[in-house]
């Protein structure tokens, strides 16, 4: 209640527009990401945040014009659920699904784009990161929508939000999507609703924010839906060793744009097959998949992938 933000007569609270909410107070709306931004990064100062510049870098649009499309598309249309596993499941090959969801709400009823998204959910609060005790951080919509609109940051703020379905506001997202038929396939279903470990994912993003280079948890595989916005992607096959795909300290730390900006062009020159990153631009409208069944290889990197929205990208995972 410092500044009152939590009294105020919102007049915003029932259908924001992007216009209302660019006109808000600019006063709060910085508060609110400074707070969010003191939670999640404690020992960064407010000048650490624009430190390399990438803004004003040219880095994401030289990263548009030239990442290459190593990543095959397919139609949905044209392959069965069989042929899908044998060939990008077991096959651990990562692949770009078009058509896979033109019939969902979000899309067909246009509910995820960002004027409607903050017409039903301005007021809501997404997670954008956890403090250093494991406390989720969140940040209301509307003032995350203008953040990623104004940001200058070098890695900015990203939601990834893996219980958007469990809580009251935001749960209706659920039904605005439905799960795709290559991807029905799900052991962890096995011990229950209440005791899996998370598994679907709201991710939203301005440009710069991103993913800096892992491999999912637990050996799962991963699909990724992209509704607005480009998101670049890098993915190296099993057997990558570690420590060349995350070396231990390079320059801009442990962000994805800093990994694009100093690991991926030294991995492009690389002799070594398996550390030439297999990249792919997604569009909108498309959704990567990327298995991870290397049975004997549970530990190595199995298709590790790094992302970079490089236009404001809302997204499921
Ligand atoms: O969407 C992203 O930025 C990251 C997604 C991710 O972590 C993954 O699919 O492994």
């Amino acid at each position: 209640m410092a500044d009152g933000d939590d009294y105020a007569f919102d007049f915003l609270a029932a259908g924001a527009t992007l216009g209302g909410v660019l006109a808000e107070d600019r006063g709060r709306f910085e508060r609110r990401i400074a707070r969010a931004k003191a939670k999640e990064y404690p020992r960064r100062s407010p000048e650490a945040w624009t430190k390399a510049n990438y803004a004003a870098s040219g880095l994401v649009d030289h990263l548009r014009e030239t990442v290459p499309d190593l990543i095959p598309r397919i139609d949905a249309a044209s392959m069965s659920e069989q042929e899908f596993a044998n060939v990008y499941e077991r096959g651990s090959k990562p692949v770009v699904v078009c058509s896979l969801m033109s019939t969902w709400p979000a899309v067909s009823e246009g509910r995820w784009t960002i004027e409607a998204l903050l017409r039903t959910h301005a007021e809501d609060r997404f997670k954008v990161g956890e403090d250093d005790d494991g406390y989720a951080v969140y940040v209301k919509l509307k003032y995350f929508v203008r953040y990623m609109l104004e940001t200058k940051d070098d890695s900015p703020l990203y939601v990834f939000d893996s219980s958007f379905a469990e809580r009251e506001g935001t749960r209706a997202l659920r039904s605005d999507y439905a799960l795709p038929r290559f991807f029905t396939d799900d052991l962890f279903k096995l011990v229950g609703e209440r005791r899996r470990p998370p598994y679907r994912w709201l991710v939203l993003g301005p440009e710069r924010s991103g993913s800096y280079i892992h491999i999912d948890p637990l050996g799962t595989s991963a699909w990724n839906a992209l509704l607005a916005g480009h998101k670049c992607w890098a993915c190296f096959p099993p057997g990558a060793p570690k420590e060349a795909l995350q070396p231990p300290r390079h320059e801009g730390g442990r962000e994805a744009i800093a990994w694009w900006a100093h690991v991926y062009p030294m991995l492009l020159d690389s002799v070594d097959p398996h550390l030439r990153p297999l990249t792919v631009i997604q569009r909108p409208g498309e959704t990567i998949a990327m298995a991870q069944r290397s049975a004997r290889r549970l530990s190595a990197p199995s298709c590790a992938p790094s992302t970079l929205p490089i236009s404001v990208a809302p997204a499921l995972k």
